[in-house]
């Protein structure tokens, strides 16, 4: 590393131009910088000039007659030029407003955000988009502690961030200063660096030993801490060495024995498989990967972000077989994609036991993560990938297109795309999941960002909404963070303008997911990014309530005890939220709706806008395959409750009673909310543990607690009762076995036959046979009549049905 006396692109001496005619008498010198264009001339006064003398302060003594003098902020500032970072985001205050103001004004561009999570998503997102870290500026104590949740969102994505806290002023540490927390170590946790400089002279190469470590090796978020009394204080300019520029991460190759025997793995698979992970992407390996797809004919699966490296649309992208892909490949080629839990961490029965992986990580402590490879390649995954292609180019070789793997795996995509555009044509309102994304591809521009976040929103919007270039998809990632939309988008969109003009950022969010950040929309007003978001609104959290059971359930109790965890208030309009800052907001409850809105917003390219999409509020996500495969944390949860958890479409017959203390919590108006149920089916307490397990919610204890006695209606309890004098059941309706001798007493009616249970479902258990006619005294009457004929439960729980079937 050089140093050198002077800066490589120091700032001129601050040129104090004052104040132009346009802008008026009120601009301190210090922001004559600033293009007369871009300041609010209309508002100016003298509470803005009041308002800006606090940064005035750090270019107040310019100079003392002596050697000309410097503040810590511009050091920072110029540290952070100096080394070609472009962009920061964050919130200020004490004691970081004077080095967001000296940022502006050596042309770093400041994005004020409206908190520090946001501001660090969006200055992560600018570290996997440019390969460049972005800033994210916060002030001490708990602007730094919001930010944590970026920096560790960033960490478990490997993308480049550089956090810059200020803290409290060294002489009052330990004393209760302001704001004071012990930043560099809370911040060890979550990065690869955290230090604080310890004199100001020392600010250039603390910064660029962050923004080094922050893209050499495996990316990862750097902090770096800046006390007070650094950022006014004014040093000697001639005191300070700034550190060339570090210079673009060395490139790693992989040894060239492990690539000769990656390539005849390959070659000697029988159904081989590439996955693409955002580390692909974030290398910029998409040249060299399509080459090797096309070359060698080898199917390919994106993971969530690593779609677009490969476009989604080539014919040999197989993400609508995903699950049998992983369940039947031989071999797997991964390119800077983990074995975590996205990948279901290449364990059986996701994979076949002896699956070979070979793996190409930048990381050398992430090869053989919870499965031993075949093959190691260590190294960067673009050059990694060329040099396996050197070997197909020396030997070349292709996997053949009408083998028995193509074939399967053909088959399953065309079902599931079938079963995909099934659920999109239906007409039904209020719309599903389907119907909306089937929509919104087909009007997206092909080159745009696509944001996503929620859980199902983003899961069943990832399969339908396609990505055709690498690096334009960002959602919750790794680690599954909700609240990092609007931060990525403001991102994407910010450095689209500067790089891309024109080119569009879609941020598709469920209605849950929004509300984490959803004051962000204002700094996208503020800022004009015409980003266009979709907030796809079941009023839950994977699922809510329609707003008349809504409405009903309340009158069950406070919403705190009968609510489920899951919901949001019904139809919420959060395009209000847009309006309220100057952008469009649309409220559509239909596809027209849907496609006009969404034509409009594209067409605007000068105004941001928001689509509140209505949706069917139980609506979920078409069966999957793989969740029969996997354990539900559903029934996890059940069986943690001490209930009994049966098998997908078993005969409770011998459970019964166990079984039987169940709907007790399960009958209640606000069970509606599970998911999972068929809508048809609410209410079944059987549909509930019988069905394919619904996605990950684990409900907390307190709602059953409350349901047990609170909730249940006159009706549902008579329901309870009956079944808990049941001694048999049936499935799919069934008979009901003989029941047991009847007691001595008056003759019994016979039951009647109850109508045949709905096909696919569980029946009711059929009823106990009736009291037979009196015997001799003292001895037991004969056997009763064979008990009526199990019944669809689902029927029987509507009111009217059930008392007719009660009645005969
Ligand atoms: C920071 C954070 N908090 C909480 C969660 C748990 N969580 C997972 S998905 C989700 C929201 C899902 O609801 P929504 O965004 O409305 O999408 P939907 O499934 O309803 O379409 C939440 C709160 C999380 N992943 N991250
Ligand atoms: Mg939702």
């Amino acid at each position: 590393m050089r140093m050198r006396p002077s800066p490589p692109r120091a700032p001129k001496a601050p040129e104090v131009t004052g104040p132009g005619p346009t802008i008026g008498a009120w601009l301190p010198p210090q922001f004559g910088w600033v293009a007369p264009r871009l300041l609010p001339v209309a508002s100016a006064s003298t509470s803005n000039f009041l308002r800006w003398k606090m940064a005035e302060s750090a270019f107040a003594e310019r100079s003392d007659g002596g050697e000309e003098k410097v503040s810590g902020a511009e050091v920072i500032a110029q540290a952070l030029k100096t080394q070609d970072v472009e962009y920061v985001f964050g919130i200020v205050g004490i004691p970081v407003t004077e080095i967001a103001v000296a940022a502006q004004k050596l042309g770093i561009r400041y994005v004020g955000m409206r908190n520090e999570q946001a501001a660090c998503y969006a200055a992560s997102a600018v570290g996997y988009l440019t390969g460049r870290p972005g800033v994210c500026l916060v002030v001490s104590g708990p602007g730094l502690i919001h930010a944590l949740g970026g920096m560790a969102n960033a960490n478990v994505n490997c993308w480049p961030l550089i956090v810059i806290g200020g803290s409290s002023e060294r002489r009052q540490e330990t004393m209760g200063a302001f704001q004071e927390f012990p930043q560099v170590e809370a911040c060890r946790l979550y990065c690869k660096f955290s230090a604080r400089p310890s004199s100001i002279e020392t600010i250039p190469s603390i910064i660029e030993k962050a923004v080094r470590s922050s893209i050499y090796g495996r990316p990862g978020p750097c902090y770096v801490d800046i006390p007070a009394d650094f950022v006014n204080f004014q040093v000697n300019v001639n005191s300070i060495k700034y550190v060339e520029c570090c210079l673009p991460p060395p490139v790693s190759m992989a040894e060239t024995s492990a690539v000769y025997m990656a390539a005849s793995v390959l070659r000697n698979a029988k159904r081989p498989l590439l996955i693409i992970g955002k580390g692909a992407a974030y290398s910029r390996a998409e040249e060299a990967i399509r080459k090797l797809v096309g070359q060698c004919k080898l199917p390919f699966l994106p993971t969530p972000m690593g779609k677009g490296v490969v476009p989604d649309n080539h014919p040999n992208c197989v993400s609508a077989a995903r699950s049998r892909a992983l369940q039947f490949a031989d071999v797997i080629v991964l390119f800077g994609a983990r074995l975590n839990w996205i990948l279901h961490f290449g364990l059986p029965p996701r994979y076949q036991p002896d699956v070979k992986f070979i793996q190409i990580d930048i990381c050398a402590e992430e090869l053989g993560n919870n499965v031993k490879p075949a093959v190691s390649l260590l190294g960067d995954i673009n050059a990694v990938t060329k040099q396996l292609l050197e070997q197909f180019d020396k030997t070349p070789w292709q996997y053949p297109p009408e083998s028995s793997w193509w074939q399967t795996l053909r088959e399953k995509m065309e079902s599931n795309e079938a079963a995909s555009k099934e659920l999109a044509s239906q007409k039904s309102l209020p719309m599903n999941y389907y119907t909306v994304f089937y929509q919104v591809q087909e009007q997206l521009p092909r080159d745009c960002f696509v944001v996503s976040e929620g859980a199902n929103t983003m899961d069943i919007g990832r399969t339908v909404i396609q990505n055709y270039l690498p690096r334009h998809r960002l959602d919750a990632g790794t680690f599954g963070t909700m609240g990092v939309g609007l931060g990525f988008a403001i991102a994407a969109a910010i450095v689209a303008r500067d790089r891309n003009p024109g080119k569009r950022v879609i941020c598709v969010e469920g209605d849950s997911a929004f509300g984490f950040s959803g004051m962000e929309v204002e700094t996208i007003c503020r800022y004009n990014l015409p980003i266009v978001l979709l907030v796809v609104n079941n009023n839950g959290i994977y699922q809510g309530f329609d707003a008349d059971s809504w409405k009903e359930m309340l009158k069950f109790g406070d919403a705190t005890e009968v609510a489920p965890p899951v919901c949001l208030l019904p139809n919420s309009h959060y395009e209000q939220v847009m309006t309220a800052f100057g952008g469009k907001g649309y409220f559509v409850q239909t596809p027209e709706e849907l496609q006009k809105s969404l034509r409009e917003s594209l067409a605007d390219t000068t105004k941001p806008s928001l689509i509140n999409i209505m949706i069917e509020p139980q609506a979920t996500r078409k069966a999957q395959e793989e969740q029969k495969m996997t354990k539900s944390p559903y029934k996890e949860f059940l069986s943690l409750q001490g209930l009994n958890v049966f098998p997908e479409g078993c005969n409770v017959r011998e459970e019964s009673l166990a079984f039987l203390s169940w709907p007790l919590c399960l009958w209640t108006p606000a069970i509606k909310a599970l998911p999972g149920l068929d809508q048809k089916k609410r209410g079944s307490h059987r549909a509930c543990c019988l069905l394919t397990p619904p996605p990950p919610p684990l409900f907390p204890p307190p709602f059953f607690r409350g349901g047990r006695s609170l909730l249940l209606s006159p009706d549902m309890k008579n329901l309870i009762l009956e079944l808990e004098t049941t001694q048999s059941s049936c499935a799919q309706g069934s008979l009901g076995s003989p029941g047991p001798p009847g007691p001595q007493g008056p003759p019994g009616l016979p039951g009647k036959i109850g109508p045949k249970g709905e096909k696919g479902e569980l029946g009711l258990p059929g009823r106990k046979g009736r009291p037979g006619p009196p015997g001799v005294p003292g001895m037991p009457g004969p056997v009763g009549p064979e008990g009526p004929r199990g019944q669809s439960i689902w029927k029987c729980l509507k009111g009217p049905t059930y008392a007719k079937n009660k009645a005969g």
